[in-house]
């Protein structure tokens, strides 16, 4: 768990030593619940992502914030990242609050610690010590990849035992769809800005596979006003063009082989709150 932007998914990504889970410097990126499963020896180790803690305002943010607890909940152990560039903020205290306020304890990971000086991470360390739900702390850089070996170490050892839950080679238990879709959404939020890219939902209506190994895959970029659309689209179609190409050579990376990628753009005013798309998220339409 940890605010928006704190580094939860880049730090997943490097434990899995894959991508499961997208990532841009803008806040709220993340909307779902997302394991991300590594192995270490004969551990299995499975990891969920969830989406940042913040003030809640619209149907879908509540929805994340509620996973991201939810999330919580399901571990056998919690983690707790707070950005050590930007320190304790409302969102760190409203997790240290509801940590107190369903009795469980949290390890520390102090992340970005290659933005900060040693002096200014152990006053934040000792002052979140302060809190009384940190039963062990990290210190870490999961962009650079400091310290993320430690952690894992750590958890290998110590985590409750029992069999494995998934098969060796399995890094996630997002569908293929969804995660092509997430893709996509991600250069939607590298590529636009303002609200453009909280406004957005990817959808991959169709995924063909050919006898050549190839795929086409066939989507749609939602928005809610004619104008964003106008955004999303660009200049004659310019800057879905660029979105489309950035997210076809990741997806080709990704499932390793030829991606024919296809997106269209739609504007679906009350696309958040249409139940049916929360449910295929594993998101709380009424939380
Ligand atoms: N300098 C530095 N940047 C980092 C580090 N870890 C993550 N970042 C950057 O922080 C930004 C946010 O990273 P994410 O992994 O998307 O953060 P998140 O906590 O998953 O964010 P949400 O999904 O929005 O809650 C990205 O630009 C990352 O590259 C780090 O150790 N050092
Ligand atoms: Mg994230």
């Amino acid at each position: 768990m940890g605010a928006p932007n704190a580094g939860k998914s880049t730090l997943i990504n490097r434990l899995v030593g894959a991508k499961v889970s997208i990532v841009t410097h803008k806040v709220q990126t993340t909307r779902i619940r997302i394991m991300g499963i590594a192995m270490r020896g004969n551990a299995q180790l499975v990891f969920i992502d969830t989406p940042g803690i913040f003030e809640p305002r619209r149907r879908l943010d509540r929805a994340m914030v509620d996973a991201a607890w939810r999330g919580a909940a399901d571990g056998d152990r919690i983690m707790m990242m707070v950005d050590a560039k930007r320190g304790i903020d409302d969102d760190t205290r409203r997790i240290v609050k509801g940590l107190r306020r369903t009795k469980r304890a949290a390890i520390l990971v102090l992340n970005k610690i290659d933005l900060v000086r040693r002096e200014a991470l152990l006053a934040l360390a000792a002052e979140l010590n302060e809190t009384g739900v940190i039963e062990e702390i990290f210190m870490v850089s999961a962009l650079k990849g400091d310290g993320v070996d430690d952690v894992m170490a750590k958890l290998a050892d110590s985590l409750p035992k029992g069999p494995w839950m998934f098969p060796e080679d399995q890094v996630s238990d997002l569908p293929l769809r969804l995660m092509a879709a997430e893709v996509t959404r991600e250069q939607v939020f590298l590529l636009t800005h303002q609200e453009v890219p909280y406004s957005v939902t990817v959808e991959t209506e169709a995924w063909e596979e050919f006898k050549d190994g190839s795929v086409k895959i066939d989507q749609t970029i939602y928005v809610q006003r004619d104008s964003q659309k106008a955004i999303v689209l660009g200049r004659k179609g310019a800057r879905v063009k660029e979105i489309g190409a950035a997210a076809r050579a990741e997806l080709g990376e990704m499932f390793e082989r030829k991606v024919h990628l296809f997106i269209h753009v739609k504007v679906r005013d009350k696309w958040m709150d249409d139940r049916s798309r929360y449910s295929a998220w594993g998101l709380d339409f009424n939380a």
